[in-house]
């Protein structure tokens, strides 16, 4: 039988312009099952019209404990591939959705919880956050594009000896590494990463498209390829009368200036 969206274990509220997406399986430490994969696919495809940037936590002690083990089952080649491919689609709309996504991490981040972050724009992580890719010494691969996310982060080597070691990455470390982009005191993931989405609301929509689409992009085009994609993307957000204004309101001095401490 075909999963269904589990959207019970999901919820998704407005703070003003922010959609806060919360995964709510706290006793199985949000352990992603298929019903919570599909559901996580349907509420980025289907954000509110009136958000501009979203965040993502976890309820209870931990962010995410990765897949559902208690779903593993024999799968053969083709039902496998298929599993891996749902994950794909559904982490694909967190990445390349509407809106820039932002991720609260505490407690474990580990195996799919940790593919799950690395598909959002930014990771902030509290000091009891830790991160793992358990896949290792389960017997097993990621198969929610972890192999493809992740070495853009931290590389491959870095990946390579999580995988093959076990090894658990501290917060402190995390963020030496680039796995995440902000670390805060035990706690306060939630309240960074929601000033962060309320700053990132306040940008020029088309602005926040074109880093979310073209930027990650031209990274991967050839030299030449990404300057004229940067040329075309720079051409269309200046054209936009969104822009026009905020130049113009800098130049009347009414746009807030660059300061060290914003
Ligand atoms: C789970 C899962 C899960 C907890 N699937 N049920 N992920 C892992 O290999 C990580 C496995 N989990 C753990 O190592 C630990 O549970 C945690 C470090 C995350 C949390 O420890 P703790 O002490 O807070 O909780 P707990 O007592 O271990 O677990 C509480 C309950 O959650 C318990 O169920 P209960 O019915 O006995 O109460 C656990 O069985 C359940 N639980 N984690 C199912 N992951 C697309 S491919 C991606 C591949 C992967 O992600 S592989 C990595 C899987």
């Amino acid at each position: 039988m075909q999963p269904q969206p589990d959207l019970d274990a999901i919820q998704c509220t407005l703070d003003g312009p922010v959609a806060m997406v919360r995964l709510r399986r706290p006793a199985k430490r949000n352990a992603l099952s298929d019903g919570l994969i599909l559901a996580l696919r349907h509420t980025f495809e289907t954000l509110p019209d009136t958000a501009r940037a979203a965040v993502v936590c976890g309820e209870g002690e931990h962010f995410c404990a990765g897949l559902d083990l208690g779903e593993l089952r024999e799968r053969d080649a083709a039902e496998g591939v298929l599993h891996s491919r749902m994950w794909h689609t559904a982490l694909e709309a967190v990445e390349k959705g509407r809106v820039p996504v932002v991720a609260a991490l505490h407690g474990a981040v580990v195996g799919g919880g940790l593919e799950l972050a690395s598909a959002c724009h930014i990771r902030v992580a509290d000091d009891t956050a830790y991160f793992a890719l358990p896949e290792g010494t389960r017997g097993i691969f990621v198969g929610g594009s972890g192999s493809v996310r992740i070495p853009k982060l931290i590389g491959v080597a870095r990946m390579m000896d999580m995988m093959l070691t076990g090894r658990v990455v501290g917060a402190e470390e995390a963020e030496r590494i680039g796995l995440v982009q902000y670390r805060v005191g035990a706690g306060q993931a939630l309240d960074k990463a929601l000033a962060l989405a309320r700053r990132i609301a306040d940008n020029a929509p088309l602005t926040n498209y074109a880093l979310m689409h073209a930027l990650p992009r031209i990274a991967e085009q050839a030299s030449d390829h990404g300057l004229f994609t940067e040329a075309l993307m720079a051409a269309v957000a200046q054209a936009a009368p969104e822009a026009k204004a905020r130049l113009r309101a800098f130049l009347e001095g009414k746009a807030a200036k660059v300061r060290q401490d914003a």
